[in-house]
């Protein structure tokens, strides 16, 4: 999964993106002008993956991964400049925007006073402005392909007219209800307005804990959903992410954090994105998957090796909540909680996998 960070100069971006990776990009009271956006690969943590590499004891364990980046500043009302900031940002799966919510004078902001809901409600006019251009420029070179004399392709001019006119009302993209097909014939246009978003309210540190009503206000205002609210301190949260884990716990308990930064966002994040993990296990790899909620196991078996969906015969599937209640694989099988599927089974959240393939 690409995570984007993204916001307004000044708002914490790449304070935030030290939180979440543990990395040390440098961050300044002035507006950088960096040519080539950060990027981090953070694991992602997970409980089952550290216990079953624990049972099984492989050569090699893997977790899955999130790749974040962090660019320049978006600016209020100068589309050229925000065009190529999204230009580095369109490959990404979800964004998260860092809204400055903390005073500080010595910071500049780059509009004069600290105000979240106006912040994050030009950013959102920002992504809809430029979703806008690029379908009023595909259906400008439609038309003059028309009048060359080549047939429009009805189904993508119908479903650009959707979009046209969804942004012309200032609603982005994302939350547009598109059938399969539709987001099939849209999805190279890479929209940025149609990924998933969550906010990140970057708050003073004497604010931890006393943000919900900011939480309240913001997604009030902007018709935003709660659930893809976040509010943390970004310079805590960096500070704890240069620190080993064992004092690591201890700031944060000092500090009145019940969850990391990072935690939160990648939870958000694959909630947004409905993903889930599937596990494969052995001697010598215990593994994580990313897949999307709804996948069968011969997509998921597809994500492995092309050849083992290929070559798919059946999943040997096992809940990871039968597994621990057991212990060992013998265990599971002895009590019939293994099972075998075909092709169409749709995996859940924690199946530990194997797949038969003959190739
Ligand atoms: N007091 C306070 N200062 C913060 C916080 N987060 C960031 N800052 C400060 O604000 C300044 C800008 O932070 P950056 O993380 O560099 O902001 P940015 O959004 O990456 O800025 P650009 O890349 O220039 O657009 C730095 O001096 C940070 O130390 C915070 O939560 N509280
Ligand atoms: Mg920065």
């Amino acid at each position: 999964m690409k995570i984007a960070i993204t916001g307004l100069a000044n708002s914490g971006k790449t304070t935030v993106f030290n939180a979440l990776t543990g990395l040390n990009a440098q961050t300044s009271i002035y507006a950088s002008a960096m040519d080539e956006p950060h990027v981090g690969s953070v694991r992602v943590n997970d409980k089952r993956v550290e216990t079953l590499s624990g049972i099984f004891k492989p050569k090699k364990t893997t977790y899955s991964s999130i790749i974040y980046t962090d660019f320049q500043g978006l600016i209020k009302g100068d589309a050229a400049h925000n065009r190529k900031v999204f230009e580095f940002i369109r490959d990404a799966d979800a964004l998260v925007e860092v809204v400055r919510a903390f005073e500080d004078n010595s910071v500049v902001h780059p509009d004069n006073s600290t105000d979240a809901a106006r912040d994050a409600s030009n950013l959102e006019s920002e992504l809809i402005l430029y979703d806008l251009e690029l379908v009023e420029k595909r259906l400008g070179r439609m038309a003059d392909a028309a009048k060359r004399g080549k047939r429009p392709d009805d189904q993508e001019k119908k479903i650009l007219e959707k979009c046209k006119e969804t942004l012309y009302n200032e609603i982005p993209l994302r939350k547009t209800q598109f059938s399969a097909e539709e987001q099939k014939a849209i999805v190279h246009l890479q929209f940025i307005s149609i990924k998933p978003k969550i906010i990140v309210i970057n708050i003073s540190e004497d604010d931890i804990g006393k943000s919900q009503p900011l939480i309240d206000d913001i997604s009030a205002r902007l018709n935003f959903d709660k659930n893809a609210l976040i509010s943390l301190s970004g310079k805590i949260e960096m500070e704890i992410a240069q620190l080993p884990a064992h004092e690591a716990d201890q700031f944060l308990k000092d500090m009145g954090i019940e969850e990391p930064a990072l935690n939160k966002v990648v939870n958000k994040g694959y909630e947004l994105l409905g993903l889930i993990s599937f596990l494969t296990v052995g001697e010598d790899e215990v593994r994580a998957w990313t897949i999307t909620k709804g996948m069968s196991a011969l997509e998921a078996a597809g994500k492995i090796h092309s050849d083992i969906e290929r070559g798919f015969i059946r999943a040997e599937v096992v809940a990871y909540s039968d597994f621990m209640a057991s212990g060992t694989m013998a265990g599971v099988k002895k009590s019939g909680l293994a099972r075998l599927e075909g092709k169409n089974y749709i995996v859940a959240d924690g199946d530990i996998i194997n797949f038969r393939f003959n190739v």
